[in-house]
């Protein structure tokens, strides 16, 4: 039987969405599980961290509308840039509102995020419609979503019922929604992605309540299949070199994970 110990090439085989089938794949032979989360606010440092990291990490995770001079430029170059280092484009969006009204913020205003991002996120707290919004956009662009079923940061509200709900949310466009932001695999099912923020090297939190466990935690113990790291990597004195620690210590542990089996 396949389960989440196996590897990312044998779940490939699972995945009913072709994106997240994709991204396994890429896993597999780039050999990362490790997703930046590139939180700048000018676009020339965006491009150059995607452009020096780009080799180390399978995503680029984006916060789009924190880039104070934004032009449409910068999302052709981080394109060419995906392309370029071979990563995925993940806008960190945070859908939470009806279908609708989440299919115009994802396809049109400033950013065209449908154009450019191949995976955004959405909070599932507004039931089945905020899927089906992104799902008439991104289905025939071949994009992906994740739904956030558990946040790292100290007091949230979404406890073992809302997160258990997110996972049948979830069960029913399985073609699209590739997998879950969340600090705990929440099925056995194999061809879910579980993407986990909030990790550093060392546990802690920041002054406004986020909350970091390590690479090792996430994926030995609470089976994680992608590490999102943020300013663990970004306010280092060498972000390329602490790129390359993550990314070795998110690698070596999935290794353990399959040996263990
Ligand atoms: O639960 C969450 C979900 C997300 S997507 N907790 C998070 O921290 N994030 C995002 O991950 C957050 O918006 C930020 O972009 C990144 C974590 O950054 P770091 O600097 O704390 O590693």
């Amino acid at each position: 039987m396949i389960t989440l110990r196996n590897s990312y090439a044998q779940r490939a085989h699972y995945c009913l969405s072709p994106l997240a089938k994709n991204l396994f794949q890429l896993m597999d032979e780039k050999k990362t599980n490790l997703a930046l989360s590139a939180d700048v606010t000018s676009a020339m440092k965006l491009l150059e961290l995607a452009d020096q990291l780009g080799p180390e990490i399978c995503m680029l995770k984006t916060h789009i509308d924190i880039i104070s001079d934004f032009t449409p430029d910068l999302t052709q170059q981080l394109r060419k840039l995906a392309l370029k280092h071979r990563f995925m484009l993940f806008e960190d969006r945070k859908f939470a509102d009806i279908g609708n009204t989440v299919k115009h913020q994802y396809k049109g205003g400033m950013y065209h995020i449908a154009d450019w991002a191949d995976v955004v996120n959405a909070h599932s707290l507004p039931g089945p419609g905020i899927i089906k919004g992104l799902a008439d956009v991104g289905r025939r662009k071949n994009r992906g979503l994740i739904l956030l079923a558990e946040m790292s940061s100290a007091g949230h509200l979404m406890h073992a019922d809302y997160i258990q709900s997110t996972l049948k949310m979830a069960e029913q466009f399985a073609d699209f929604v590739i997998g879950f932001i969340t600090q705990h695999a929440l099925s056995k099912d194999p061809h879910w992605i579980n993407l986990t923020p909030g990790i550093k090297l060392d546990e802690g939190s920041d002054s406004l309540d986020q909350q970091y466990t390590t690479p090792q935690k996430a994926i030995l113990e609470h089976g994680s299949d992608i590490i999102i790291v943020g300013r663990g990597i970004i306010a280092a004195v060498d972000p390329l070199a602490e790129a390359k620690k993550y990314r070795e210590c998110g690698w070596e542990s999935y290794l353990l994970r399959c040996q263990r089996g």
